[in-house]
């Protein structure tokens, strides 16, 4: 081995050492800092998966948006699809500090070779399913972001904390729609049960597989980019969601739903792991509808962006020449 190659491997395993060491502190990482390469593909990997997701995320509940049964609801419900779109437009320019190119993810979203959540998989037949994904939706994707918020990664960090803020005012609003719902008549409240029947354990799947077959937690954990592993988290959300449904008055579909005094925590029934590998592997009830609608409106939405490069092409082109 010659002087440069030895100064090239001192040189790399100083990097190495110095990503280790800002880790291990608690610092973050930043764009321009040294990464391995595995953290940066994992990074993309996570964050354009969310990113998919609020973007996905926002046609189950936008579908209700044209009936949303009185003015109030409807300016709610606006507001919070809206907010989801800002989410995903927020994340998409956090995977882009990494270098990803942001229509090449489209494109990996709408051929399927990138994820988004299992559970916008699911139809949203009734009105009482906009209050019910607020409360168990958005609450499982606080209790499973606000632990991202101390994630190593900077942008994403940053980015989750005003996330968080907006998806807990999200559940708040889930759990008002229920609680009125649920003070009015036997069919209202009959509603509210049916549709906490359907979304229970597909909200318990969003914490991903259990930890004995989770791929990436071990790697993320030790690169602090996870906090909790899925099982932690879904765990602290059962915890979290049962007092809640007594004070609504629901019952949640689950007979092996029971406080452990031991433990500490309540003990729960298993959930259907074939499901969810059936529905991330693309044979959920809504897959094929929810990318079409995706793919429909990246094609609707071409003229837009031709323009902009137009509009930027020929203000790039004025600038030069009054340079
Ligand atoms: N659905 O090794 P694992 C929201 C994949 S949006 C689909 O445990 P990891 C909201 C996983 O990607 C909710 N795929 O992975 C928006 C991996 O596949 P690949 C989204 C899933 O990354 C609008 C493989 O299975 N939230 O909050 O360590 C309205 C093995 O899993 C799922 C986020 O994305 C699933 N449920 O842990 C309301 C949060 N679970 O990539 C709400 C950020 C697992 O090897 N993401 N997979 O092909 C995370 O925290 C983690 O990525 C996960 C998975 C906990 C989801």
């Amino acid at each position: 081995m010659d002087a440069a190659d030895t100064d090239a491997r001192t040189g790399a395993d100083a990097r190495l050492a110095d990503f280790e060491r800002t880790i291990e502190r608690d610092q973050r990482i930043e764009p321009r800092d040294w990464m391995p390469d595995r953290y940066r593909s994992t990074m993309v990997r996570q964050i354009a998966q969310h990113a998919h997701s609020e973007i996905i995320g926002m046609q189950p509940e936008g579908a209700w948006i044209t009936r949303a049964p009185s003015l109030r609801r409807k300016a709610i419900l606006l507001a919070k699809v809206q907010d989801e779109a800002g989410h995903g437009l927020y994340l998409y320019s956090a995977a882009e500090t990494l270098g990803a190119d942001r229509p090449e993810l489209t494109a990996r979203l709408i051929s399927g070779r990138q994820k988004y959540s299992s559970i916008f998989n699911y139809p949203t037949p009734s009105f009482a399913d906009v209050g019910v994904i607020g409360w168990l939706v958005d609450g499982a994707a606080i209790c499973n972001q606000v632990p991202l918020c101390r994630s190593s990664y900077g942008p994403y960090a940053r980015a989750m904390i005003r996330i968080c803020k907006e998806e807990s005012f999200h559940q708040r609003q889930g759990y008002e729609l229920l609680m009125t719902l649920m003070r009015g008549t036997e069919a209202q409240r009959r509603m509210v049960q049916e549709s906490v029947d359907r979304w229970w354990w597909p909200s318990l799947m969003m914490f991903g597989p259990p930890d004995a077959e989770s791929t990436h937690t071990a790697q993320s954990m030790a690169w602090k980019i996870k906090r909790h592993t899925n099982d932690e988290l879904r765990q602290r959300f059962v915890d979290m969601t049962v007092p809640q449904a007594a004070a609504l008055g629901v019952t949640l579909p689950d007979p092996d739903l029971r406080w452990n005094a031991e433990r500490g925590h309540h003990d729960f029934g298993e959930v259907d792991w074939s499901e969810l590998k059936r529905v991330i592997s693309g044979d959920g009830p809504c897959n094929a509808e929810r990318i079409e609608v995706r793919r429909a409106a990246h094609e609707d939405g071409a003229w837009v962006r031709e323009a902009a490069a137009a509009h930027a092409a020929k203000r790039a082109r004025r600038e030069g020449e009054a340079a």
